[in-house]
């Protein structure tokens, strides 16, 4: 009989390639002993050290799937792990790692001119430069497509007027992927400098939730963007090819951050005595752990086949919307048994649950809500569009 392992329960190794095992392992060295250390101090003190961004780049974590630039290439399920790993450690850290990649340099790999890639894919490899996604305004959340943000084309540049916000990274950014609509109301995207003029990027205050992450405004008041700086995209899947990289990650990255939950609540209950025996012990604790260990393990079960798909080229947004929804919710629900589990110590920074889950609660809201997601994949099933 095969023996059963709680740490792996369906040998998800063996569907991984030696090369994803050893990206997965060099990941979750790195994040145990460099971002583990330094993420309660960063998150009481809502600080995002710019330096993360460096060392992510040395990592070769950064645009890590683009096969050029000398960068690596690796698979999609390797880009996976990776967010996993450092999500384990904070969903602040995923989400650095996240607009980085998926949002700045896929979109600037895939639509910028020649010039713009060559000037910025190698930096923002680096993390040399910083970049971010401004979408979402103060009025067009989960409908984009209504967004203000425009851009008039001037004849030897454009003209970019307009307010971002919730964007995560732009009180340090160097680089803005900024999407605006223009004379003819057409969704197109536009890569910014720091250097172009009217361009504040004021920080957003107060969050109880990814406080290891510097999220902000942008405001932009007559910026004049060269001509060579917009992307070859038109309408809203230009914007959404981009979030369809990232909600891909995302929906690896809180399993990382459900698998943190679930390993201290195990460990905490086998060691905490109540009745004269382990919490562990007792049915109802055994039952949300086995709740815990079926979703995590069908979550990285199917995250590993979206994987696999994507290399294939056989991709539909809806199978992401499906994963990103269904994993933020589930590490939620994880992340709050996990809590509940801990008593008293659950809502205690030293044993990282409650920062796990007021993160796990923007995560189910950015990248397309848990309910916008569902009316996706609804749209999908009946033929028929339920937002408006
Ligand atoms: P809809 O009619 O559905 O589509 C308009 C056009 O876009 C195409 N399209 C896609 N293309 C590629 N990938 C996708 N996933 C696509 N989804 C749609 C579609 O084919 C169509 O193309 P065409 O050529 O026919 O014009 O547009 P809609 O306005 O009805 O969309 C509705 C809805 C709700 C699905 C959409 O607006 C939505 O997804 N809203 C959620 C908004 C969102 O996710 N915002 C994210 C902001 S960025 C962020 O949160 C970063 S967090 C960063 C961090 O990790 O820290
Ligand atoms: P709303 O759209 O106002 O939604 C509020 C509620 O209404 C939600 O529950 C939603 O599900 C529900 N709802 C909306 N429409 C419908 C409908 N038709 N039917 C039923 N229910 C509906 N954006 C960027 O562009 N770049 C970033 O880098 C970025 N980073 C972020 C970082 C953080 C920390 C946060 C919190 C957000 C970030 N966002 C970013 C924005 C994020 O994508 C939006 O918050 C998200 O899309 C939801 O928009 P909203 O907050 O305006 O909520």
């Amino acid at each position: 009989l095969q023996k059963f392992d709680y740490l792996d329960p369906l040998i998800i190794e063996d569907l991984l390639t030696e090369d994803e095992k050893m990206v997965r392992d060099a990941a979750r060295g790195y994040a145990q002993e460099k971002l583990m250390p330094r993420i309660r101090q960063a998150y009481n003190e809502e600080k995002f050290d710019v330096k993360i961004m460096r060392e992510f780049g040395e990592q070769g974590f950064l645009g890590c799937t683009i096969n050029e630039y000398g960068l690596p290439g690796v698979s999609s399920a390797a880009y996976g792990l990776i967010n996993r790993e450092v999500e384990r450690v904070d969903s602040g850290y995923r989400s650095a790692l996240s607009v980085q990649s998926s949002l700045v340099m896929y979109p600037i790999y895939t639509y910028a001119s020649k010039s713009v890639k060559d000037a910025l894919i190698p930096k923002l490899a680096t993390g040399e430069l910083i970049g971010c996604f401004g979408l979402t305004e103060p009025n067009h959340g989960s409908d984009p497509g209504s967004m203000e943000t425009n851009a008039k084309d001037m004849g030897d540049h454009f003209l970019l007027n307009g307010s971002k916000t919730w964007i995560t990274n732009s009180p340090h950014a160097d680089v803005f992927v900024i999407w605006a609509k223009d004379e003819s109301k057409e969704i197109k995207g536009y890569v910014l400098t720091r250097d172009m003029k009217g361009i504040s990027t004021p920080k957003i205050e107060g969050k109880h939730s990814l406080r290891a992450s510097t999220t902000g405004m942008i405001m932009l008041d007559d910026v004049r963007v060269p001509k060579e700086n917009i992307l070859n995209v038109k309408g809203l899947k230009g914007p959404f090819s981009c979030l369809n990289q990232a909600r891909f990650g995302i929906a690896w990255g809180t399993l990382g951050a459900a698998e943190f939950c679930f390993h201290q609540a195990r460990e905490y209950t086998l060691n905490r005595k109540q009745f004269g025996k382990p919490l562990a012990q007792t049915q109802l604790i055994q039952k949300k752990m086995a709740d815990m260990l079926v979703e995590i393990t069908l979550g990285l079960h199917s995250v590993l086949r979206l994987s696999r798909l994507k290399d294939e080229d056989k991709l539909a947004p809806e199978m992401i919307s499906m994963l990103k929804r269904n994993n933020c919710g589930k590490s939620l629900a994880i992340a709050r048994d996990a809590r509940d589990m801990l008593g008293g110590n659950g809502i205690v920074d030293e044993y990282h649950i409650i920062r796990h889950l007021c993160n796990l609660e923007t995560v189910n809201t950015y990248e397309g809500t848990h309910d916008i997601h569902a009316l996706i994949i609804g749209r999908a099933i009946t033929g028929l569009q339920a937002f408006q």
